[in-house]
């Protein structure tokens, strides 16, 4: 390094706890979200959604709508069957219904939208639409799915004789039986992961407007994966892709519930092509909890193998997985169950078999969204859980029982038995760190004392690694569409540049930290480079942002691209020089001359030369592209801790503590990962503790607003400690960074859950399916007995 090197903190780089940029226009109510847009000649949609669960329809008579004043236009599923848009293709090679035409399948469902010269306008002819319906037995759970004579639900399809969607199975069956065979003790676990939703601040919608004069069509949407919906609105609705222009503009949280094709964005769109003017369908709270992708409900059924000293030998699992009425996941995996199998990746298991059904049932499609990399949630989750319900059988302590079955940091990569590879982790230092935190002997000692006087505490710990980052392309792909990313850097003369990529952040801060990999590879100061993403007719295609898929991916297109700019400007740097480019070094900022370290030039003397000086024969300018196919998905590794107390006189439980250590490999920017990671715990805690969505026998969605599924406030949120000492490398990203932004809401709520049953201990107590409200654990606590939050609930509770 020569006196002129930059100090990479000073400039924003790598490292650096950058202030978000974003936050400029967030924080001062300037934001530029969907809503905020309008546009001359613009209408307004509104959706009338069945107020039953299944149902056939046997009429609908709109005409009462269609003589309101204001009103545009009454698009029924007829209507969009003559247009061959009634139903759609979901990314799970299933259909959807976009508006009902034989039957209703969940509460909540599509049936008619209204377009009119104002919301309220088309909210009253919504419900001046006479629909009548003729009510079928609703289904609420697998269970009653694949009953004797359960109604068929998709009687739609040809060939669907019952409910059941998939039946699917992966690892080693007869090694595991083996595994069982020998195993000193089997320890079982049976726990359902309830439906749960994410919450954006912002709910979904769009703009649609389709211009006749250029034919084109512009949609401003709520999409996490704006060139995912150009392909999609090209091939379903047949029209030319260059004429179809996404724009995500800022999006108000996305947390999963804005990657699928919502009904919603479909009639916007036929709707501005009918009426040549700009359409706009903004959903409200309750339309959004009880109509777009929900999250989990899937019951486990878990073995697990156990030698006397407590080695793992085995693992068994049965899933079964409810999905709604239509088979929708938005997941790029030949895996009908998503990335279900990254359980126990962690762990060093010689066999494991894990069996999978899905089925349909009226509720509300979903699965898979909601801070999770593909039910990557779940899998932890019952990982954890089943760790646990096993050292508590064997009679071991928590920690050591993890301890003794972790990989070893000797080997990776690690295929685990499930079938992943592994890349990278420290998991007994990670481990070591947070039981040093949280004071676990000591703990383990007041808790025996308090006990004694009465006073019930807990401790939980779960640990995990979760894969992130789809994907490979050559194991992961969207309908055909391979999974990688991309970033185009243009680097104007003046050494000012912008940055795209075809990711599109919803609040995590891209803007921040995809300048800091520029402002590392290139020595550009952060602030100097802008960064955009979200609109197709600019941002070079991409996969869009979920599964923690950024950083590993379109990140590590940004550092390659940055990479292509470096090797030009080493030429420009030759020539200015006027050395051969051998013998050029490069620091961060300057390329200099070996043997003469004082003669050098700037980057930004580099960028400048590329329109004005560049040598004969150069191609001018100084931007690039870069695709990136990841050779692998990311392993980050966390521990999280809880410690809890427990009123047993209301089953109230109160969180002491809760330390997380997350290793997520290089940090581009250490305050937004820890952002991202208390936001994580935030919504394992909401999960664990008070998210509360269900359904009753009738198929009625409990809980389908903010006054029962309640969002956790700065209020009840306990406080986190977090840790970063433990720093493992990526070993195949380019600069070593793995994902966070779902980490805590994946590995957190076994965390939180494991705690209170861990005070409990004693009591014979297994499980209490989360929510664990005060009414669960008081019950656990008072019957002795597990506590099952599957539904149907009474509708009265
Ligand atoms: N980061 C970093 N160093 C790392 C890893 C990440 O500095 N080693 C930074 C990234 O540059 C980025 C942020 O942390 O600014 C998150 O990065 P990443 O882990 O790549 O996740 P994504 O950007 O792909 O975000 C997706 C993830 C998902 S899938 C959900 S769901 C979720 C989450 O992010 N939704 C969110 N966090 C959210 N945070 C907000 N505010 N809003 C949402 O909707
Ligand atoms: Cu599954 S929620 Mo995130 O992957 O957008």
């Amino acid at each position: 390094m020569t006196a002129q090197a930059l100090d990479e903190i000073k400039i924003g780089g790598l490292g650096a706890s950058r202030k978000r940029v974003e936050d400029n226009r967030f924080i001062r109510g300037k934001g530029n979200y969907t809503d905020d847009i309008t546009l001359p000649g613009m209408l307004h949609m509104e959706i009338l959604r069945s107020p039953l669960a299944h149902a056939r329809i046997t009429s609908i008579d709109a005409s009462k709508a269609w003589d309101i004043p204001g009103v545009h236009l009454v698009l029924t599923g007829d209507m969009m069957a003559t247009r061959n848009l009634a139903w759609m293709p979901t990314l799970s090679y299933d259909t959807q219904a976009v508006l009902a035409t034989d039957k209703v399948r969940f509460q909540g469902q599509e049936v008619a939208c209204v377009i009119a010269d104002d919301p309220y306008i088309a909210k009253d002819a919504c419900e001046a639409i006479d629909v009548e319906y003729e009510p079928l037995p609703p289904i609420v759970n697998p269970m009653q799915a694949v009953a004797e004579g359960a109604p068929v639900i998709r009687d739609d399809k040809e060939n669907q004789a019952d409910n059941v969607i998939y039946n699917w199975e992966v690892g080693d069956a007869a090694a595991t039986d083996r595994a069982f065979e020998q195993a000193d003790m089997v320890s079982r676990l049976k726990l359902h992961y309830p439906r749960s939703h994410p919450s954006p601040i912002e709910c979904c919608g769009s703009i649609a407007d389709f211009n006749r004069a250029t034919e084109k069509l512009t949609v401003y949407m709520t999409t996490q994966a704006p060139h995912i919906i150009r392909a999609a609105v090209a091939l379903v609705a047949e029209l030319p892709e260059h004429m179809i222009r996404i724009i995500s503009p800022d999006i108000g949280g996305g947390f999963g519930n804005k990657v699928p094709v919502y009904p919603g964005y479909v009639c916007s769109i036929l709707a501005s092509i009918l009426l040549e003017r700009p359409v706009k369908w903004i959903e409200d709270k309750t339309g959004n909890l009880i109509s777009t992708g929900f999250a989990r409900d899937i019951y486990l059924d878990g073995e697990m193998a156990l030698r006397q000293d407590g080695k793992i030998l085995g693992v068994r699992m049965h899933c079964d997985a409810d999905h709604g009425a239509f088979f929708s996941d938005a997941q790029p995996s030949k895996f009908k169950i998503g990335l279900l199998h990254s359980a126990f990746a962690a762990y060093d298991i010689p066999a494991a078999h894990l069996t999978a059904r899905g089925t349909y049932s009226n509720k509300a499609p979903g699965g898979v969204a909601y801070r999770c990399s593909f039910r990557v949630t779940e899998a932890m989750f019952f990982q954890e859980r089943m760790v646990q319900a096993a050292a508590d059988d064997l009679g071991m302590d928590q920690a050591a029982f993890r301890r003794m079955n972790f990989v070893r940091d000797e080997d990776f990569p690690h295929r685990t038995p499930l079938g992943f590879l592994t890349d990278s982790g420290q998991y007994g230092k990670c481990l070591d760190v947070a039981l040093k935190a949280v004071g676990y002997e000591e703990f383990r000692k007041q808790q025996e004392e308090a006990r004694a006087k009465g006073r019930l505490f807990g401790l939980g710990i779960s640990t995990m690694t979760e894969p992130l980052g789809a994907g490979n392309s050559r194991e992961y792909d969207i309908l055909g569409i391979k999974m990688f990313d991309s970033a185009e850097l243009k680097v104007h003369m003046t050494g000012k540049a912008i940055v795209r990529t075809g990711a599109r952040g919803q609040g995590q801060g891209h803007e921040t930290t995809w300048a800091q990999i520029v402002s590392h590879e290139l020595g550009i100061p952060a602030e100097d480079i802008v960064v955009e993403e979200g609109d197709t007719d600019t941002a070079p295609f991409g996969m869009g942002t979920y599964a923690s898929r950024s950083t590993p991916v379109a990140g590590a297109a940004v550092a390659m691209v940055s990479r292509k700019i470096r090797a030009k400007a080493r030429k420009l740097a030759a020539h200015l020089l006027e050395v051969s480019e051998e013998d050029i070094e490069w620091e961060l900022g300057r390329f200099y001359v070996r043997s003469a370290p004082d003669r050098g030039v700037t980057i930004q003397e580099c960028a400048m030369a590329a329109y004005s000086n560049m040598p004969d024969g150069m191609e001018p300018g100084l931007e690039n592209t870069a695709y990136y196919d990841p050779p692998n998905l990311t392993w980050p590794f966390a521990v999280y801790i809880v410690t809890v107390e427990v009123d047993p006189a209301t089953g109230v439980w109160d969180v002491l503590t809760t330390v997380a250590v997350d290793d997520c490999g290089v940090r581009i920017n250490p305050m937004i990962v820890e952002g991202q990671i208390m936001g994580g715990l935030t919504e394992a805690y909401a999960m664990a503790n008070m998210q509360f969505i269900t359904f009753d026998a009738e198929g009625n969605c409990i809980g389908s607003n903010y006054m029962d599924y309640l969002l956790p406030t700065a209020w009840e949120t306990p406080g986190f400690e977090l840790h970063s000492e433990v720093v493992t490398p990526c070993p195949h990203h380019p600069i070593g960074a793995k994902g966070i932004g779902e980490c805590a809401a994946v590995g957190g709520p076994a965390a939180f859950v494991n705690a209170v049953i861990d005070a409990l201990s004693g009591t014979g107590v297994r499980n209490i399916d989360m929510p664990l409200l005060p009414d669960r654990v008081w019950e656990a606590l008072t019957y002795r007995r597990d506590v099952s939050g599957a539904p149907p609930v009474r509708s009265d509770d």
